[in-house]
């Protein structure tokens, strides 16, 4: 079946194996992937550092961010990673960093809300993260001019900050989690991966 191509896939990007397979030891909160991964051990740990060496990206641009937001990034940086069901949503870009993004990416609406609701209070400068930091010190810092203010007021949805932060990888999904028409940041390993289930049903709708 043609479709069966946006199956089990891997995006080409700057971490991601070539293709998916089980990983046995994948660190904290990327373990939900490790029966079936893009991500090595090794981008897993990585997942969980503040600046690591996987984009040099500083979570704390605008000072600390609370724990309880920053976890909901790790989960992002996870999800990226190492889901091995995203295909539907790769598309090519023209990019010094990476061949293939995601694009618009159906979020779980409860995902998408709860992220927002434990970020509301921390502290960002820009919308897009993508594009137009100073580089200059080697991390990410707020270009001039850019304010940091809460994110309830950079991001007033949960939508907007699910779909702005990385240039639409996501949209904002109004399906519900275990509704298998929505991706899910977050899962129960135990009862399987639920988002196969979801790339299948869009890969079969897919034009
Ligand atoms: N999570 C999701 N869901 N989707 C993503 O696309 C994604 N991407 C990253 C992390 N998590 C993600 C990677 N993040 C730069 C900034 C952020 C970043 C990767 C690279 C960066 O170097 N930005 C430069 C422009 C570089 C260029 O486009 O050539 C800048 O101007 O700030």
């Amino acid at each position: 079946w043609a479709q069966d191509s946006l199956l089990n896939i891997c995006m080409d990007a700057t971490h991601h194996k070539s293709r998916p397979g089980p990983e046995g030891l994948l660190y904290g909160q990327c373990v939900l992937w490790k029966d079936n991964a893009c991500c090595t051990a090794n981008t897993s740990e990585e997942a969980h550092r503040d600046q690591s060496y996987l984009y040099n990206f500083n979570w704390d641009h605008c000072g600390a961010m609370p724990p309880r937001c920053k976890r909901h990034f790790i989960q992002d940086t996870c999800l990226y990673e190492c889901s091995p069901n995203l295909g539907p949503w790769i598309v090519q870009t023209d990019s010094s960093w990476r061949r293939e993004r995601i694009l618009h990416v159906p979020l779980c609406r409860e995902d998408c809300e709860q992220w927002w609701e434990d970020c509301q209070d921390a502290l960002t400068c820009k919308v897009n993260w993508h594009k137009g930091w100073n580089w200059t010190s080697g991390t990410n810092q707020c270009p001039q001019g850019a304010m940091c203010q809460k994110f309830k007021y950079v991001f007033p949805t949960a939508a907007a900050l699910c779909e702005e932060i990385w240039s639409h990888s996501y949209r904002y999904s109004p399906a519900r989690r275990g509704s298998g028409r929505c991706i899910q940041l977050w899962f129960d390993p135990v009862l399987g991966n639920p988002n196969v289930e979801v790339a299948r049903f869009y890969a079969s709708r897919a034009p």
